[in-house]
């Protein structure tokens, strides 16, 4: 299983990102990706399905037209992992 990110290992991957932002209350990162309309927000999000399904480490995401709210973390480990990191990454190379 991943192991939670601690440490100077999680400050360098956080610092990585971009536009990602911790959230309240809970061991995630969090981010809203806008597109044009409903068909590129949904075309991302099926790079994202197949990239996730491949990791076997799936987003909690909600869609409302060309709009993506996406909150990544290890449920598994109980917080962010490098999985997390790296689906993050990935999502913003897909965008
Ligand atoms: N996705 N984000 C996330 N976190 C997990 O721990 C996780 C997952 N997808 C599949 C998965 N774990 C499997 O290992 C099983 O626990 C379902």
């Amino acid at each position: 299983m991943a192991e939670k990110l601690e440490g100077a290992a999680r400050e360098s991957a956080l610092a990585s990102l971009d536009g990602w932002t911790l959230v309240d209350g809970r061991d995630a990162i969090s981010k809203t990706f806008r597109f044009d309309d409903f068909n590129a927000a949904f075309g991302f999000m099926g790079r994202c399905a197949l990239k996730a399904e491949a990791m076997d480490h799936h987003p909690e995401w909600l869609n409302v037209w060309n709009r993506v709210e996406v909150t990544l973390s290890t449920h598994d480990a109980g917080g962010l992992t490098a999985l997390d990191i790296e689906l993050a990454g990935f999502m913003d190379g897909a965008s």
